[in-house]
């Protein structure tokens, strides 16, 4: 473990996990392109496999340029420790192998990332896992669930793509009233805006793909565990699976992270200008902004995130048609999935991110046909609304 002093989430973004190396002092962290390290002696084998001695083995199991990653996300999140895994998916499975046994139950928010449900729903149905995925932001809701095989309660706040927000801290008190787990994906927020961790949550995941690598350019995920025995199990299964991150891939998502703060405050503040000029448009029917004084939840953001991010979600009076002729239209903004780079995205989830869930779940979701995600980027407002409004305009 690292040694933390309490410093801002800014300077931990930068300093985090990494010191000049004892060896050459590099400033960046070398790349360590390494499967396997080279034992002093068969003895000094025996003894790192027994766990007597610390040190490196094997990459799957352990890489100095993976730990750097792993130990800047740990401080970011107030965790014990993190993992780093090949992928967001592979962080979502790895806790769903890790803490649900043969016919267990779970509790999930209706709107999680698409596959995050569909491999409960598809893949772990062939061990007798069942789960309820409901709308998470009503607490009462979650307890009317909970069952004797109840064990996890896994929640994305703000949720893909409703933006919905779940209260972490209500939800931590009813995790430890049942003895639940309660894990929150974070990749929305990223922990320059949202700590679960600190508000009562177990564990901690990322894509860190989104706003945390934020290029575009890698794709890779993260778990972070408040206590020494969730990440030791955590650890175990994730290292059995194989899931684990390599470590040219940690390397470049070490680079992302240093500017994380920088570029989550420039896409929130064109978000929150884009949103209000959403609202204010005639073509425009809804808009899902967490930073909007019409949002539901507008409150929750303000006690639980240090800010709305830049994911919006909208709906046009024109509905389904009319938001393909919008996506179809922008000249700037790029039709892609994926979200949380530094330039900006649109995409229809009921057709593409979340096509994998059945239509009658996505309407309870609240993942309607109208509905178009934007992930706002870091580019000059005034060019991203003058696309938008073009493209509005061939509607
Ligand atoms: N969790 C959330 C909230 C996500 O948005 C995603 C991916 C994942 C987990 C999985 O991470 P991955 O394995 O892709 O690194 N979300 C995507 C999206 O909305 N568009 O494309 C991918």
């Amino acid at each position: 473990m690292e040694n933390r002093t309490k410093r801002r989430p800014e300077t931990e973004i930068i300093h985090s996990g990494y010191h000049p190396d004892p060896f050459a002092r590099s400033v960046s962290p070398p790349i360590y392109q390494t499967s396997t390290f080279a034992f002093e002696s068969a003895e000094q084998g025996a003894a790192l496999f027994a766990g007597k001695e610390k040190g490196f083995i094997y990459t799957r199991l352990g890489n100095p340029t993976i730990l750097a990653l792993e130990q800047a996300l740990a401080t970011l999140e107030n965790g014990y420790a993190a993992l780093a895994t090949a992928s967001g998916m592979a962080a979502v499975s790895t806790v769903y192998l890790a803490f649900l046994e043969k016919d267990a139950h779970m509790i999930g928010t209706a709107a999680l990332y698409g596959p995050s449900r569909t491999i409960i729903e598809t893949e772990f149905v062939r061990y007798g896992v069942s789960a309820d995925f409901i709308d998470t932001s009503r607490i009462e809701e979650i307890e009317k669930r909970i069952k004797g095989n109840t064990r996890l309660l896994f929640i994305e706040t703000p949720a893909n793509p409703t933006m919905a927000l779940t209260d972490i801290k209500a939800c931590a008190g009813l995790a430890r009233r049942h003895n639940l787990i309660l894990v929150v994906d974070n990749t929305f927020a990223s922990p320059f805006l949202q700590n679960p961790l600190e508000l009562g949550a177990d564990v901690v995941i990322h894509s860190l793909t989104k706003f945390i690598n934020g290029h575009s350019d890698v794709v890779g995920g993260a778990i972070i565990s408040r206590s020494e025995q969730l990440h030791n199990r955590l650890q175990k299964v994730l290292r059995m699976h194989g899931g684990t991150m390599d470590p040219h891939q940690a390397w470049l998502v070490l680079r992302g992270l240093r500017t994380l703060h920088l570029r989550v405050e420039k896409a929130q503040e064109n978000a929150r200008k884009i949103a209000a000029w959403l609202e204010s448009r005639p073509e425009v029917a809804w808009v899902n902004y967490p930073g909007l004084s019409s949002h539901p939840q507008h409150r929750l953001m303000e006690k639980q995130m240090r800010g709305p991010g830049s994911m919006i979600s909208f709906g046009l009076n024109g509905g389904y048609e009319a938001g393909l002729r919008l996506i179809n239209n922008v000249k700037l903004c790029t039709l892609a999935v994926s979200l949380g780079g530094i330039e900006t995205l649109i995409q229809h989830p009921a057709s593409m991110t979340h096509a994998s869930v059945p239509a009658e779940e996505k309407e309870k979701a609240g993942i309607t046909d109208d509905l178009i995600r934007l992930s706002v980027g870091c580019e000059a407002v005034e060019d991203l609304i003058a696309d938008l409004e073009q493209a509005l305009e061939k509607i």
